[in-house]
């Protein structure tokens, strides 16, 4: 293991996270040239796509569009080989773009940041970390990612159990042999729906625990052909430009018009392309299928038909056809296989709203009072989405208030970007911005361009800190909740709301007026001279910008 690299106590910026956001957030900052360091708790780049390494792992964005738009000879001499890139080769892109900017000269690895504490009389965080490390740091750029605090459900019993336990989000990185073996599936999300046709085809038996079922369409993987490649490349930058004015930071085919004016064989017509075409694109269909509970459920309906046309036991179709949220409520889910799985011999589907989970033994997983014996309990849990990895970390801001307790009622945020009462201190795709809704990499992009320029922006004002206001982020919070009410996606019990969660505050986390409505409100209000921020006092200290 190569030597880890060494923290100056003195930084321009300390940046969390040596993710997709970290990562460029590094190369940004040496463009402007701040002394800044990434503090990453793996041995490697990657973020999420280094934790999750689980079989069958896989972008739900087309990797054209999942990549880097801000460098065009990166993304023309990149070559993706397949429609949808599986973990590895993301992370494989990943380690290719540190090696390219020289990154790892900037990164402490296998180090977690433990505490942030802000010191307004100086304008400087002090940041700590589990090595002992002791970090004075004008800004603090948190790239701690979305879905990155791993969560375990609380089952009696759990650390009975004498087999082999993993969870999806924190996959071993050496291969895990299912071969034999009767392994258990707890969870039915996205994570499982990738897994477990993977695992089905290696394992002697597959035991699948179902609490809610979600709606999954067919991703329709494929190798990239040149063809593909060249209608991305040959203008890519108008292309990439297209897709971050789209609600999603997607680009894909729309259909400005209501589900409810087609006659019933056209829509399903309709519906018939897109799930032939596959992915997430099923959901724009239509322009109303997230604002209205008929148009919905026409979608709806559409996928549970093609549950029970592919599932061949009408009682594990029936169970496994959502119906307790509107499609697209929950992050739709993107598989290859996963109903037709449920076909096989080996695997099988415990309901556990008929047969609830009572606990965990030595041997194996109890639901309904039947015990099913497995070597092997996969974990596909879920994760402390979008606050969860914020607020395990000790983040004491003015008056030495924790950003727990300003979020115990839920996360507030000015833009998603900063939170009033933490001066100087950025969330990359924080709770408030449109983050799990976008592609994750245009949304990281558009943060870390906007961090980049207000960082130039205040060295050139002669300012030391910048600080939202407490008015502007109410605004911002209260227009989050209109423009979510207005969508069916507050009637879900999803992660977007906290639910998964016992005891966490139920908030329609992500902002979801649009990727593109978004960005020029981002952009307004830079122009503008950072309205509905505060900022503060003529730099200072040792590490202030030259
Ligand atoms: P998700 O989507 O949060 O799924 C977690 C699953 O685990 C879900 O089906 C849960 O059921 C289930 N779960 C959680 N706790 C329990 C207990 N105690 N018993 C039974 N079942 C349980 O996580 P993923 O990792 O699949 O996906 C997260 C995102 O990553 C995904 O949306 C993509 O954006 C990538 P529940 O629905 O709570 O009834």
């Amino acid at each position: 293991m190569a030597q880890r690299l060494a923290l100056p106590a003195s930084l321009d910026v300390v940046i969390v996270g040596a993710g997709f956001g970290g990562m460029y957030q590094l190369h940004r900052l040496r463009g402007l040239g701040l002394s800044a360091r990434i503090i990453e708790a793996g041995t490697g780049v990657g973020g999420t796509w280094y934790w999750n390494r689980y079989p069958g792992a896989r972008c739900d964005v087309e990797s054209m569009q999942y990549s880097f738009g801000f460098d065009e000879a990166l993304q023309q001499q990149w070559r993706w080989t397949e429609r949808f890139a599986p973990q590895a080769e993301i992370l494989a892109y990943a380690n290719h773009v540190a090696d390219r900017f020289d990154l790892r000269r900037d990164i402490a690895f296998e180090t977690r940041v433990t505490s942030a504490v802000w010191d307004a009389g100086r304008a400087v965080w002090t940041v700590r970390t589990d090595r002992g490390d002791v970090i004075e740091a004008r800004f603090c750029i948190m790239a701690t990612g979305c879905l990155s605090a791993a969560r375990m459900p609380d089952i009696p019993g759990r650390d009975a159990f004498q087999g082999a336990t993993y969870h999806t989000g924190h996959w071993p990185h050496r291969k895990v042999d299912f071969s034999g073996q009767r392994v258990a599936v707890i969870g039915t999300g996205s994570s499982a729906i990738q897994s477990i046709p993977v695992i089905a085809a290696e394992a002697a038996e597959v035991i699948v625990f179902q609490r809610t079922p979600n709606f999954s369409v067919p991703a329709h993987n494929r190798p990239i052909d040149t063809e593909y490649e060249r209608h991305w490349k040959d203008d890519y930058a108008k292309k990439r430009g297209e897709a971050r004015r789209m609600r999603t930071g997607i680009l894909y085919e729309l259909n400005d018009q209501s589900a409810l004016v087609q006659a019933e064989a056209e829509r399903r017509a309709t519906y018939e392309r897109r799930w032939q075409t596959g992915s997430t694109q099923f959901m724009a269909a239509f322009n109303d299928l997230i604002l209205h509970p008929a148009a919905n459920e026409t979608a709806a309906e559409f996928v549970r038909d093609k549950i029970r046309g592919i599932v061949k036991d009408p009682k594990t179709a029936e169970a496994l056809a959502p119906k307790d949220h509107p499609i697209g409520t929950k992050r739709i889910c993107v598989d290859t296989g996963y109903y037709e799985t449920f076909n096989r011999d080996n695997v099988r589907l415990v309901n556990l709203k008929e047969t609830p989970l009572d606990h965990i033994t030595a041997a194996g997983v109890v639901a309904g009072g039947v015990e099913y014996p497995v070597d092997a309990i996969v974990f596909a849990t879920g994760f402390d989405a979008m606050t969860g990895t914020l607020t395990r970390i000790d983040i004491r801001g003015e008056g030495g208030q924790s950003l727990a307790e300003a979020w115990q009622d839920g996360p507030v945020s000015y833009l998603g970007l900063m939170v009033a009462g933490f001066p100087n201190l950025f969330t990359i795709t924080g709770p408030g911005s449109p983050s799990v809704l976008s592609n994750m990499i245009v949304s990281i992009e558009q943060h870390v361009d906007w961090i980049t320029d207000c960082l130039g922006w205040l060295r050139q004002q002669g300012h030391a800190s910048i600080a939202a206001e407490a008015t502007a982020q109410h605004d911002w919070v209260v227009h989050g909740m209109e423009v979510a009410n207005r969508t069916l996606y507050p009637q879900a019990a999803s992660w977007y709301m906290g639910a998964n969660i016992p005891g966490k505050p139920r908030v329609f986390m992500p902002y979801i007026g649009g990727v593109g409505v978004y960005r020029d409100r981002c952009a307004e209000i830079a122009a503008a001279g950072y309205t509905g921020f505060v900022t503060g006092g003529p730099a200072q200290g040792a590490a202030a910008a030259e």
